[in-house]
């Protein structure tokens, strides 16, 4: 694999898949290619999850870190073209892309969208940047419309549990106080789309994702209607993609609660996390047995790790 922005850029889905999950069973099998490279990470958002599993993929592949938190730590970003420089941002992406390039092998980076103008997020113009200067493979670690390491990690959770050849997966939108991209959401759909499952998507009205991405998902505003017979249950809150970046409602109807898991097929409850809890679903599920978002969170590790060691082969 050349790079990891999105799925576009797998060669083979299952493949891909099969690496993460066999990994996992021997993680320490290819500590020598990574001998000798180092991984940059560029955060401009906070993380937990993406940053530690990704570090530990790559030592698990003897790789070397590099680690820093842009929006803390470096310059203000420019980012538009022929600009006079003279307000906020101190350096142009196109020397901070290059600069951080020459100290390593491969780039990861996080950045979040701004969830004003639709048009301008969904042109992913920062991590095209990035690729475009820093001229090594890179990874994206959540971008303002997708979050492919999320994805992969959920396809093998999914794969690893399922009790039937195609399980339903729901994907259901769950309340928020915050505004959030529909990064998650978005991936988790085009990843779906390409798995051996039936997939359904609930969510109430006006909150629709991206055609490009929903794909041939069935989409159904009646939560209840869509828990029925559900194998897994992932949530998620996401904006508006339609009223770009807004909240439309914190129905609390939506939340996930133990009566509606009693709807489904004695699912397994997912979320990418981190979760607020009793707001986006409630401590009696978040801390029952159908609960898997500890274990699959786990997984982001041998997701991270089949990524680069793709990446290594390509480089090596
Ligand atoms: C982020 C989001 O919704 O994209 C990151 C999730 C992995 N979540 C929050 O900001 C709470
Ligand atoms: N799921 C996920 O990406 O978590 P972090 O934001 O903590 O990395």
């Amino acid at each position: 694999m050349k790079q990891f922005l999105s799925l576009d850029d797998v060669p083979n889905l299952s493949a891909l898949v099969s690496q993460g999950l066999q990994l996992k069973k021997d993680p320490f099998s290819d500590q020598d290619l990574g001998k000798n490279k180092t991984l940059g990470l560029i955060f401009l958002n906070p993380s937990l999850r993406t940053r530690l599993s990704t570090q530990k993929a790559a030592y698990n592949l003897g790789m070397s870190i590099l680690t820093m938190d842009f929006d803390k730590d470096g310059w203000g970003l420019e980012t538009s073209d022929g600009t006079v420089m003279n307000g906020k941002a101190g350096e142009h992406i196109k020397e901070a892309a290059a600069v951080v390039a020459q100290y390593c092998d491969i780039l990861a980076i996080r950045c979040f969208p701004l969830l004003k103008n639709k048009e301008q997020d969904y042109a992913e113009k920062l991590l095209l940047d990035f690729q475009r200067y820093s001229k090594i493979p890179l990874i994206s670690l959540e971008s303002n419309t997708l979050h492919p390491l999320q994805s992969l990690t959920d396809v093998m959770t999914i794969e690893e549990r399922k009790k039937t050849a195609k399980p339903k997966v729901v994907l259901t939108w769950a309340p928020h106080i915050k505004a959030l991209p529909q990064a998650v959401a978005n991936s988790f759909s085009q990843w779906m789309n390409q798995a051996e499952v039936d997939f359904v998507i609930t969510h109430p009205q006006g909150y629709d994702l991206a055609e490009k991405f929903r794909g041939n998902a069935k989409v159904t505003y009646d939560q209840n209607e869509a828990f029925s017979g559900a194998d897994f249950i992932y949530a998620k809150n996401w904006s508006s993609y339609e009223s770009y970046g807004q909240i439309l409602t914190q129905d609390p109807k939506w939340m996930i609660t133990p009566e509606k898991m009693i709807l489904t097929n004695q699912a397994e409850f997912m979320h990418c996390l981190p979760a607020r809890r009793n707001l986006v679903v409630a401590d009696a599920v978040l801390d029952s047995p159908q609960s898997i978002v500890i274990e699959q969170s786990g997984n982001r590790e041998f997701a991270a790790q089949a990524v680069l060691k793709s990446i290594l082969e390509e480089i090596s």
